[in-house]
């Protein structure tokens, strides 16, 4: 990962809805002036959302996700509208596009977009090959209560009228979230304990790292950076103690014993959960640990489909520890990718990973199928950082 990469899951998400062949994947290709998403003339030809990463003037890094349509019909029809559902759940704004036909499937589309907060862009494509545009977008107006923005992606006509459309409906709460926080501000001098023999692979440094320290840069900290052998000299070297030290929770311990009173603590994992979700409702979850018995089920929930091999973390770190303190009858259920489930009642607790690969509205919108079900929801750090007794020494937001 370099600096001035954008990681994906931190962009804008715009996902694209829409009937098949309305030109879904053609209005990708025209926004991003690339021949990304696979267009053809035959209904359902889209069968993956495809993501691309774009650049859009004015309003940053974003992705934009093609979706197979919601009007496929068989099996696999079904198999892929319900991948178009799951689009939803990490999108920030949405790109509907009508057609003049009955408009009964876009309303119900509209309605499920909206009652979960997403924003709606309503868009009559083909303009190049209508006649009566001006009647259609009436038409979809008074239907849909909203006035579609008719464009031709065929002739990428329309394109800057979406791009303000966008900036006028990015959600207020869109500004990219901290890491950090108001825990630091400019000139405050940071000290990042990074021991670097336990996960980064050679020559590099973890996503989490890198992100707080360009955070750090951003908001004109000054920064120190050392390894735990070296956190001695390296406060006895400072000429004040820094305001904040972040630290690998693997050394949690000896940085603790060793940190000046006036110094701050927290680690990085307690700060990328903040950062990818709800901090409270994890460290809550977290607490739910305390309640396990050898009855309870546990869900442990992974965003990549293939786990990382550097850390198994979450497939065999977690339950060891778990089955260690509550009993060897533990139950752990392990789901990952998108196979989040529904119904998580039977469940007394959600351990997630830490969602590198997921924007911060896809670990929301599964937090809040967890608190509506009432089942406590924790995280890989959190879950870490309360075994070994870390939360209550510790500054999170
Ligand atoms: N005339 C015209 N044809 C278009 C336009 N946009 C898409 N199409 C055509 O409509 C068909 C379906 O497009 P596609 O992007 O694959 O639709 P999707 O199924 O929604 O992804 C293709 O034959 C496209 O060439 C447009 O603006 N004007
Ligand atoms: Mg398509």
């Amino acid at each position: 990962m370099s600096l001035n990469n954008t990681p994906s899951a931190n962009r804008l998400h715009i996902a694209l809805f829409g009937r098949r062949n309305s030109g879904k994947s053609s209005l990708i290709n025209a926004l991003t002036g690339q021949d990304t998403a696979l267009v053809s003339d035959i209904p359902g030809t889209t069968t993956d959302p495809v993501s691309k990463a774009m650049e859009l003037h004015g309003i940053g890094p974003c992705v934009l996700i093609d979706t197979p349509g919601f009007d496929d019909e068989g099996t696999l029809g079904e198999m892929r509208i319900e991948r178009t559902l799951k689009a939803i759940e990490r999108t920030d704004i949405a790109l509907l596009l009508c057609e003049e036909k009955d408009l009964q499937m876009e309303k119900e589309w509209m309605q499920q977009l909206k009652s979960k907060n997403i924003p709606v862009v309503l868009i009559l494509n083909k303009a190049d090959i209508r006649e009566n545009t001006p009647s259609i977008v009436a038409q979809i107006e008074s239907e849909l209560q909203q006035k579609p923005i008719a464009i031709s992606a065929k002739e990428k006509q329309g394109m800057e009228e979406i791009r303000v459309a966008i900036l006028e409906k990015l959600p207020q709460d869109f500004e990219q979230p901290s890491i950090t926080g108001n825990l630091v501000r400019e000139n405050d001098l940071v000290l990042l304990v990074m021991p670097q023999d336990i996960q980064a692979p050679k020559g590099r440094l973890i996503l989490p790292q890198v992100q707080t320290m360009r955070e750090l840069l951003d908001k004109k900290c000054l920064i120190m950076s050392c390894t735990t052998d070296k956190l001695t000299q390296t406060l006895q070297t400072l000429a004040y103690p820094p305001k904040l030290i972040i630290t690998d929770s693997q050394v949690f311990k000896t940085v603790y014993e060793q940190k000046p009173e006036e110094s701050m603590l927290t680690s990085f994992s307690v700060l990328m959960a903040g950062y990818k979700g709800d901090i409270r409702q994890f460290i809550e979850g977290a607490s739910a640990i305390d309640s396990l018995t050898e009855n309870s089920r546990v869900l442990i929930a992974e965003a990549c489909a293939h786990a990382p091999m550097t850390e198994d973390i979450g497939r065999e770190k977690i339950p060891r520890l778990l089955r260690k303190k509550i009993g060897e009858g533990l139950q752990i259920d392990m789901v990952s990718g998108s196979d989040f489930p529904k119904d998580l009642s039977m469940y007394d607790l959600i351990i997630h990973c830490g969602a590198c690969m997921f924007n911060r509205k896809h670990v929301m919108n599964r937090l809040e199928s967890a608190s509506t079900q009432r089942v406590p929801m924790t995280n890989y750090g959190i879950t870490l950082a309360h075994l070994m007794g870390i939360l209550d020494k510790i500054v999170y937001e």
